[in-house]
């Protein structure tokens, strides 16, 4: 909530003080505490007579869907809840108006105060208030509010389909406002009511501030309008009062000049506030304090310009979710979130793909960091005039509720509106003409409205790589265009990047162009030498990352740019090697940073840096004839880095044009201290090497796991499985076979080990170990990938010894499922350990396997 006077934390903590001694203005505090919450619909839940006593006890924020998207039962539940709370209201608030306030709420709330409806609310990512004034009760009686939630699909709620969770909840800030019956309005789309809006020109700003007032009360008062600009110190900058007769609806306006202003800028977030006043005589019976910043913003083919100067915005995109809390997270939560994207030394972040808590945009204004606002139009619309009211609901309202923050600067209407077809499944090509009509015509009118609603900032898009946007004109209805574009993940190479960006510049040089979104997945357990497309290692993540960054760098005319993603995030309809992850962030889940997080820092962030950029690799392995060179990386925004092993060094090397600097170096066995040193600045990590020799009778044997189908070598909490290779004499491997990967949309159930059983070989007659002769216990680890019941068929012998007849995982698990089967072995006569495979109907496959010595 952003309209919040100075003794907010004191009124949340004593709130029946406040409406006593604060009687004339207006009393806030939250009632997110002890709630009661029913986990199913219920008929007659907001009747304060049926009993609520054996319902759950829960705290504001919640969500129903903290864990169920996560777990290995398919999907999560969406559908309909109930809270309810019982609030007392001191006598002192008796004679005001009495309102309830909610941050966010997904997706439809029905809100009952005393058994009486009083409103509903539709779209799970923005704010609004419900006047109750005739339906409370002051003094000992309690006041039960009611409130069902559904977050059921709703064909005409964006988001229809989306790559994230859904969660249900009241899962942001409830809060209670009383203010006299002459007050700011309280029924602007959730806002507070005032607009501010600034502008620049020689030495001045205008800061011209309009709203409206509310009067609940029968007949005419005379108050005054006092608006002062009070600088951070809180000196006053300017003043101004305004005789108005309070009618309900009035409207004002003003405008002051402030000479000389500070301007706003993320290196210097300098806020002045506006402090507005309803005084009644000495009285001030309403009072907001709008914190607003000075600056301009311009976009044109050039990029953009801050306060009239060129202006690089480099930046990530936020979801708002985190693990074991889904989207229920505290305050404190969202500001340090933010705090992480400004140490990476960005200046931009994307509030991806939905309007974010109040939290979030004052840390942005506060820390520096502009931002792109969307509303959840994503994959595709129904092109029906409920949606489309819906959504221009959630444009006004994410406008109206966040206007007066400086570091807004885009409003964003829609997402890869043609991701998906209307018949709700993921499409190369748009067919139906006629939705890309209403498609283009629905993009045209939110552009509008976007404009219409707000003139100081630009409207913007965000689009996938496919033609239908410029076939049906959806493209030209934006002034900034976003593209998202994953070339070297989902398809392509690197290079496709710049290719795809050159391209759009030269067929419309005068248009901004913004990438709104760029990123590849890893797993901090996967690491490769031979780092492939889609392999999920942190090296190709790596290279990715540092391959875009040139790419970016070169181009000068870009107007922005922004990670996808700043954090993993729930997509509960995808695998990968963290089933029901998305795995781009440039930190974990649990906001662990990765390695990619330092890359950026150094380019970005000009406090002096050096990183070794192996943390997830810090357990390697490798085989051959003797240890070969590993690859050490260093990011460090300092001209030299000398880099130690064990104490010697490997030499200089400058930073390249990323900031990363390489070293191959030769690991002993065991750990090896790893130094970089640049300037005053010294990073240490210790990584322990294991090193398998290629005649594996050459030492004694004790375990080696293959995670078949692979190069990336994985370390787990099992230990370490190497990357797979062909069988050669002495050593170990596959003999034939396809090196495979799983769909990335299915999640492999049954395992936390998945990064080895999202890969696979298939077709391989045998694996073989020329392990030292004695016993053995030999695993198998196998998740079938596609085939149907009796498709895939095979037979498993060790040593000659049938130990799994007629396998069909199909049918005996379903589709991936992981499953393991360990028998014992002896191997003798210096003739090792042979795993052979009888393919009966179809191709074997296996996707780990690990020998261990008894
Ligand atoms: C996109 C979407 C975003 C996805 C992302 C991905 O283009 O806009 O919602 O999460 O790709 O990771 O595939």
């Amino acid at each position: 909530m952003t309209f919040l006077f100075g003794r907010r934390a004191l009124c949340a903590a004593v709130a029946l003080l406040c409406a006593q001694t604060l009687s004339a203005q207006r009393v806030q505090y939250t009632i997110n505490a002890g709630w009661r919450y029913h986990a199913d619909g219920l008929n007659l839940a907001e009747k304060p007579a049926n009993s609520d006593k054996a319902w759950q006890q829960v705290n504001i924020p919640h969500t129903w869907n903290a864990s169920d998207p996560f777990d290995d039962a398919p999907s999560y539940r969406r559908g309909v809840s109930w809270y309810r709370n019982r609030l007392p209201l001191d006598s002192a608030l008796k004679g005001k108006s009495i309102f309830l306030h909610f941050e966010g709420v997904n997706q439809v709330a029905d809100v009952f105060v005393n058994n009486a409806f009083v409103g509903r609310h539709e779209g799970g990512y923005t704010a609004f208030t419900f006047d109750v004034t005739k339906y409370v009760k002051f003094g000992a009686a309690e006041n039960v509010v009611a409130v069902q939630v559904d977050n059921s699909h709703n064909p005409f709620i964006a988001p229809l389909s989306v790559g994230f969770a859904l969660y249900g909840g009241i899962y942001r800030d409830v809060w209670l406002v009383a203010t006299d019956p002459v007050h700011f309005t309280m029924s602007d789309y959730g806002s507070s009511g005032i607009a501010v809006r600034t502008s620049l020109s020689d030495g001045f700003a205008s800061v011209s501030l309009n709203g409206t007032l509310t009067n609940d009360a029968r007949g005419i008062r005379r108050v005054n309008l006092v608006h002062t600009i009070l600088d951070a110190s809180g000196k006053v900058v300017k003043s101004g009062e305004l005789p108005m007769e309070a009618m309900p609806g009035s409207t004002f306006r003003a405008t002051f000049s402030v000479e000389q202003p500070r301007l706003w800028s993320p290196e210097d977030p300098y806020l002045y506030t506006l402090r507005s006043e309803i005084r009644d005589g000495d009285t001030v019976i309403d009072r907001i304090d709008t914190p607003f910043g000075i600056r301009t913003i311009a976009f044109d083919g050039d990029g953009f310009k801050l306060n009239g100067k060129k202006y690089a915005l480099r930046g990530t995109n936020r979801h708002q979710d985190y693990a074991g809390l889904g989207s229920a997270l505290s305050n404190d939560l969202h500001r340090k979130d933010m705090e992480i994207i400004k140490e990476m030394g960005a200046n931009f972040v994307r509030l991806a793909h939905y309007p974010q808590d109040p939290a979030v945009l004052e840390a942005a204004d506060r820390l520096g960091l502009f931002v792109w606002e969307e509303i959840p139009n994503v994959n595709y619309m129904t092109p029906d005039p409920r949606f489309v009211h819906n959504a221009e609901t959630m444009m006004r309202e994410m406008i109206r509720q966040h206007r007066n923050h400086p570091s807004v600067i885009v409003w964003g209407t829609m997402n890869e509106i043609f991701l998906w077809g209307p018949a709700a499944f993921r499409i190369g090509k748009q067919n139906d003409t006629a939705y890309m009509r209403q498609a283009q015509l629905f993009a045209q009118h939110m552009d509008s409205l976007t404009r219409a609603e707000d003139p100081t900032r630009y409207s913007t898009m965000a689009i996938h790589g496919s033609a239908d946007y410029d076939s049906s004109g959806v493209v030209n209805h934006s002034q900034v265009l976003g593209l998202n574009l994953y070339d070297g993940w989902y398809s392509g190479t690197f290079a496709g990047f710049g290719t795809a960006l050159d391209r759009r510049h030269a067929r419309m040089p005068d248009r901004p162009i913004f990438v709104s979104e760029y990123g590849a997945e890893d797993d901090y357990r996967v690491n490769s030498l031979e780092p492939e497309r889609f392999d999920f290692s942190n090296t190709w993540m790596r290279r990715y990352h540092e391959s875009y960054l040139a790419q970016i760098n070169a181009r000068p005319w870009l107007a922005g740019t922004a990670i996808w993603n700043e954090f993993d995030f729930s997509q509960p309809e995808t695998g990968g090697t963290i089933p029901y992850m998305n795995q781009k962030g440039m930190l974990t889940w649990d906001r662990k940073p990765k390695d990619v997080y330092y890359l950026y820092k150094a380019n970005w962030n000009p406090a002096p840096m050096v990183y070794i950029a192996s943390r997830g690799w810090a357990k390697r392995i490798g085989t051959g004839a003797k240890p070969a060179a590993q690859p050490i990386d260093v990011y460090s925004n300092q001209s030299r880095v000398e880099l130690f092993v064990n104490g010697k060094s490997q030499g200089v090397v400058s930073p390249d044009s990323v900031k990363r600097a390489s070293w191959n170096v030769v690991l002993k066995p065991g750990d090896n201290v790893i130094e970089a040193k640049a300037g005053a600045q010294s990073d240490r990590l210790v990584v322990q090497y294991t090193f398998v020799p290629s005649k594996l009778a050459s030492v004694p044997f004790t375990t080696l796991g293959v995670n078949a189908g692979s190069k990336a070598q994985v370390s787990d909490e099992t230990g370490l499985w190497i990357g797979d290779q062909q069988y050669t004499p002495g050593g170990f491997g596959f003999v034939g076979g396809t090196p495979t990967m799983f769909d990335k949309d299915l999640p492999i159930t049954h395992t936390t080990q998945t990064p080895l059983y999202f890969t696979f070989q298939s077709g391989m007659s045998a694996y073989r170990f020329d392990v030292p002769d004695g016993s053995y216990a030999v695993t198998l680890m196998f998740a079938e990938p596609s085939a149907k019941p009796g498709e895939r068929v095979f037979d498993v012998s060790v040593n000659g010894k049938v130990v799994v007849s007629r396998l069909d995982l199909s049918a005996k698990y379903g589709i991936a499922r992981a499953a393991t089967y360990t028998t014992s072995v002896t191997a003798s006569g210096g003739a090792g350990i042979t795993v052979n495979f009888t393919p009966i109907k179809g191709q074997a496959i296996l996707n780990a396997i690990r020998v261990i010595r008894k």
